[in-house]
């Protein structure tokens, strides 16, 4: 009998996990967290979104987050598409925030749930095992919601923030640093993170800082994006020199 072949999508290649895809998400790609750029509709709206992020990336942010609470899923998968024209060729990955769909429609190399969201298995399950899947914590009884298909941790929020309105406490360094040495994976700092404080969110264990108004809300985002850089290179690397 003769052996019909699946039709393979244009442009895709068959990955190990026997699906095709197209090739960036065939395997999972690297991912550095030091620093986690989350975007902001609302703050980035007189520059523009994809304008901000392009000046944060001439910064060295190292990964981007859409982040859009509300609104047109249309608007947002056309944002999101305008973004990863502009980071996939430089290899930064983009994670979309809470909608599993707008990721996949998007292709982003991943997605970032809350403790109210799709749990991780089920993102995992749904956008395939290249994907970047990240988890928020903000308390210890939370750590049992981390699984297998979990591969970094958004902690916090660190310092008190303004900029999410329903934000559990602010953990402080001390807390944040007992907790982070619980968690068995890499770990982003979230909340609060300036240019005055990211080494200190270094210090007390991250791996890397997420901002969201440290870039959004400035008039300079490229210069913000690259002082912070500047300070958690520094802080990360006099980690590693104590080491
Ligand atoms: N999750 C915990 S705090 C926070 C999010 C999305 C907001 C962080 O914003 P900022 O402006 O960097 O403090
Ligand atoms: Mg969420």
């Amino acid at each position: 009998m003769k052996r019909v072949e699946p039709a393979v999508p244009a442009g895709s290649t068959t990955c190990r996990d026997g699906r095709f895809h197209l090739p960036h998400l065939c395997m999972k790609q690297r991912f550095d967290l030091s620093l986690y750029l989350v975007t902001d509709p609302e703050m980035t709206a007189r520059r523009g979104l994809v304008e901000t992020v392009a000046a944060a990336i001439a910064g060295g942010v190292t990964i981007v987050q859409l982040r859009q609470k509300d609104g047109p899923a249309r608007r947002l998968v056309e944002t999101g598409r305008a973004l990863h024209a502009l980071l996939a060729p430089r290899r930064i990955p983009l994670i979309v925030n809470d909608r599993i769909d707008v990721a996949q429609a998007i292709g982003a190399e991943g997605a970032h749930v809350g403790q109210d969201d799709l749990p991780p298995a089920a993102a995992r399950a749904l956008l395939g095992p290249h994907a970047i899947i990240g988890l928020s914590i903000t308390d210890e009884r939370q750590l049992a919601t981390l699984d297998g298909s979990v591969d970094y941790v958004g902690l916090g929020p660190l310092f008190p923030t303004g900029t999410k309105t329903d934000a559990a406490p602010a953990l402080g360094e001390e807390k944040f640093a007992a907790f982070r040495r619980r968690l068995p994976l890499p770990v982003v700092a979230i909340g609060g993170i300036t240019i005055a404080n990211a080494a200190r969110a270094i210090a007390a264990g991250a791996d890397g800082v997420a901002v969201v108004s440290a870039i959004c809300a400035v008039p300079d985002p490229r210069a913000a994006a690259r002082a912070l850089r500047a300070a958690v290179d520094a802080a990360l690397a006099a980690r590693s020199a104590r080491r």
